[in-house]
């Protein structure tokens, strides 16, 4: 690649780079915002079917896209080891609530498994800082 190439790929690199992170801000999120599992209770035991209550505190629950401040959509982790970039949209390891829900039905295969909620924006993208739930450990009978 001839240094001229290479000058027009590095600036528009660098012009995407700006547009992108400018357009993907993440939203603020009050001090004290939490996100919490209301059920299970960390430790049960549940069915292989079970309802899992979602709980946020300090911020509402809006559906994706909605662009309100102190505002956002719940996300479950389930079995997932590393948190998400904290600075991207969440992808498909997440589950997304994106109508707003504050609750849902999972079957899991028995044994342990792990369930964690991070709230996203308007755009799926962690708030700024991020309001993320204790991780609990349940056992599916
Ligand atoms: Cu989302």
């Amino acid at each position: 690649m001839n240094t001229y190439l290479r000058n027009t790929c590095s600036a528009l690199l660098t012009a995407l780079i700006v547009t992108t992170s400018s357009v993907l801000q993440a939203s603020e999120s009050p001090e004290g915002a939490q996100a919490y599992i209301i059920s299970p209770n960390n430790g049960e035991t549940v069915p292989r079917t079970f309802t899992v209550k979602f709980g946020l505190q300090g911020m509402g629950v809006a559906p994706a896209g909605t662009d309100k401040a102190k505002t956002g959509h719940h996300h479950l982790l389930v079995d997932v080891e590393t948190l998400p970039d904290m600075n991207l949209p969440m992808g498909k390891d997440v589950k997304h609530f994106g109508g707003g829900q504050t609750e849902t039905t999972l079957t899991l295969e028995p044994g342990k498994h792990t369930l964690q909620l991070i709230l996203g924006d308007k755009s799926h993208i962690p708030h700024n800082p991020p309001v993320v739930s204790e991780k609990i450990i349940i056992t599916v009978k």
